[in-house]
């Protein structure tokens, strides 16, 4: 899993890139539409009832200058009543607690949750890339049914959005530079493998790239849509001219779709009791 630095995310918390600008020309569909799409909500639904605290976690690596911001920042982004605990860990667990949120994010080095208080259920960061990505592609691909698609990766990430992909219809092939990962993963589910990474990107229009890997731009297809979880991410100006949509960004859209996951625990249950 790959770790975030400073850097990658120090443009998060004033969203500089302009997510939804680009996410809206892309796919046609704000940040939250898609969120709340790829948590079965209605586009229209109300965040702004729910509150949350994101809790910094010191084990392991320890903190990452900014992390805790950022997902602070995503979620107020979302009409989300949120804060990050003063205390970092286990204090910080319990000032969340005894506030009486709805919501607790936090991550160590090996997960990173979406803690629904309530419900006392979770979503993981890598359901939440690995469904928002995927929502993502199907809405700039303007739907994935019956169409062959590239999932570039059979990581933690990669093989929850093969299968999700696979549930909306697509034909999913798996590639990996690891080819023991990817022929395991396509066993599993019934997908097909190509070992050829390179030869796999070059004849697939519609790729989800949950790997941490640069591509040249001599390898896309024209009009290709490409949705790019992983980390770093670069695709040369050639990839840019010839690609229809290059979708990434290294945090929101993960954090984005667990939040609206999470948020549905309690959604979904208000709807089945009214
Ligand atoms: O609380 C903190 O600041 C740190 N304990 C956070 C550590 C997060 C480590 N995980 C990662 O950097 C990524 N796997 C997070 C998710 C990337 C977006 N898909």
């Amino acid at each position: 899993m790959t770790r975030l630095t400073p850097d990658l995310i120090e443009n998060v918390p004033d969203d500089k890139i302009d997510l939804d600008s680009i996410l809206v020309r892309s796919t046609g569909k704000s940040m939250k539409a898609l969120s709340a799409e790829a948590a079965g909500l209605d586009e229209d639904v109300d965040f702004s009832k729910y509150t949350a605290a994101v809790i910094p976690i010191t084990s392991g690596m320890g903190v990452i200058g900014g992390f805790s911001r950022s997902v602070d920042s995503i979620l107020k982004r979302l009409g989300v009543d949120s804060h990050v605990t003063e205390s970092t860990d286990v204090l910080g667990f319990s000032e969340a607690i005894s506030a009486g949120v709805d919501m607790v994010f936090m991550a160590d080095d090996s997960m990173f949750i979406a803690y629904n208080v309530r419900e006392k259920k979770y979503i993981t960061n890598f359901y939440g890339t690995a469904l928002g990505y995927a929502v993502v592609l199907k809405n700039a691909a303007d739907g994935v049914d019956d169409k062959d698609v590239l999932v570039i990766g059979a990581g933690q990430v990669g093989s929850r959005a093969a299968i999700i992909l696979q549930d909306m219809g697509a034909s999913v092939t798996i590639t990996d530079k690891i080819k023991e990962k990817a022929s395991k993963l396509g066993e599993r589910i019934g997908a097909r493998v190509m070992d050829d990474v390179e030869g796999a990107l070059a004849s697939h229009r519609f790729v989800l790239n949950a790997a941490p890997a640069i591509f040249p731009g001599r390898l896309i297809m024209d009009g290709a849509v490409i949705s790019t979880p992983g980390v770093p991410h670069y695709f040369d100006e050639e990839a840019w001219a010839k690609a229809k949509a290059i979708i990434h960004d290294p945090l929101e859209i993960g954090v984005a779709t667990m939040a609206a996951c999470c948020m549905a625990f309690s959604i979904k249950k208000e709807g089945e009791s009214r």
